[in-house]
């Protein structure tokens, strides 16, 4: 009935059904990005608590580029892991834009309005993906996405691939996922003047988010990312820029991975940290057994120069501009104001963008609690 019902009204209004991700439908003049603004902050705690603060920011440790990182250390007995069967879709974001509804009113829109003056709030990840996709081959996504007084909110839905691949994962999969988060606690110290505490606990339900503001094309966004840790120079730039990204890597051996890096590993941290506007993403490189066997430093906007050298490499503009064109689809798609009515768009590798409609089902992913609160 669904599917039927939104054919006929695609055909009566002229709405495309699909779009396609062919990389080169998307070569044409960078669209317009504005410079993300950071308009707040806010902390989850070791609970996954929700603070409207950035008590959970943490400052940069320079460890020299030969350092002695054993990533293994403390996954039997002081790792404490983030449940990931527990979907959040974007409940801390809705809290923080209640907590701070008052100042985005009165700085977006006219004192009057009940809106909030941007066409769409997500999570930076789901933008990332966005824009990887017309390079993506392994794996595709579900968006779903609900309007409400103006606004699109867009959540991602864990497809049924991923959920196989989650709930069977190697236990060296396991281990290795851990190796990112204790490559933070070694470079990352609690106060502005301290040390990183390497003995320490790793508990991954802790987090730091910025919420920025930014334009893309005519697209006006909202959205939170999570930040590894800060420049602790206080005479950084403002954030987003004095934010730096860590990331851990298996170390490049042959031109082959180095080539894979360049063509895969790179478009993902350069998705991933333009899209706030962090400058910096730290990279430390470790061997099998997860020792760090040397750091590195990239610098997001070089990165695009860096793999030039590499042919038929992915390119910026295309990112961009496929990530424009969809959001103009879901602008075209989604015109029923109602938070309980979900557009889901799904994509595949090597086939096109397409969507279904649902109304009340499994899907809806606006809470009652962020409606009201939101009316009153
Ligand atoms: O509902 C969902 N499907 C998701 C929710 C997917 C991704 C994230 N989240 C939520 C969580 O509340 C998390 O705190 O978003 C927050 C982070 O959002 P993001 O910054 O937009 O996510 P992303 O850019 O994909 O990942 C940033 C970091 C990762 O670091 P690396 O260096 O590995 O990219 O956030 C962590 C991870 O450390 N992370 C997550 N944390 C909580 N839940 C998740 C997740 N699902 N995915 C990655
Ligand atoms: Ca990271």
């Amino acid at each position: 009935y669904n599917q039927k019902r939104c054919r006929a009204a695609a055909e009566e209004t002229n709405v495309p059904r699909s779009m396609s991700t062919r990389a080169q439908l998307y070569e044409r003049v960078f669209p317009q990005y504005r410079q993300p603004v950071e308009i707040g902050v806010f902390s989850l705690d070791s609970e996954r608590a929700f603070f409207n603060d950035s008590r959970q920011l943490r400052y940069y440790v320079e460890p020299g580029n030969k350092p002695n990182f054993n990533l293994r250390d403390g996954y039997r007995d002081r790792f404490i892991k983030r449940d990931d069967g527990v979907k959040e879709r974007l409940d801390h974001l809705l809290r923080w834009i209640l907590a701070n509804r008052a100042k985005l009113r009165s700085t977006h829109t006219p004192s009057s309005s009940c809106t909030l003056g941007v066409d769409f709030v997500t999570w930076r990840g789901h933008l990332t993906k966005l824009l990887t996709t017309p390079y993506e081959t392994q794996e595709g996504w579900l968006l779903a996405v609900s309007k409400f007084r103006g606004t699109l909110y867009m959540s991602e839905v864990e497809t049924e691939a991923a959920r196989v691949n989650r709930e069977n994962r190697t236990e060296r999969h396991e281990e290795m996922m851990y190796w990112g988060y204790k490559f933070e606690q070694y470079i990352c110290a609690d106060e502005v003047n301290g040390v990183p505490d390497r003995g320490g606990v790793v508990n991954t339900n802790e987090a730091f988010c910025t919420v920025v503001q930014t334009r893309l094309a005519d697209h006006k966004l909202l959205f939170s990312g999570e930040v590894d840790c800060r420049d602790k120079d206080p005479r950084a730039p403002p954030a987003p820029a004095c934010y730096v990204e860590l990331k851990t890597s298996a170390e490049i051996c042959t031109p082959k991975q180095r080539s894979n890096f360049h063509r895969y590993k790179l478009l993902k941290w350069w998705a991933q940290s333009f899209l706030p506007g962090v400058p910096r993403i730290i990279a430390g490189f470790r061997d099998h057994d997860g020792v760090v066997v040397s750091v590195e430093t990239f610098h997001t906007s070089k990165i695009s120069q860096l793999i030039k050298t590499e042919y038929n490499c992915w390119k910026p503009t295309v990112c961009m501009n496929f990530c424009s064109d969809f959001l103009s689809f879901v602008k075209s798609v989604v015109k029923e104001d109602n938070p309980r009515l979900v557009y889901l768009f799904t994509w595949e590798p090597h086939r096109e963008v397409t969507y279904t409609v649902h109304r009340d089902s499994q899907y809806t992913f606006l809470p009652d609690w962020f409606i009201k609160e939101m009316a009153s």
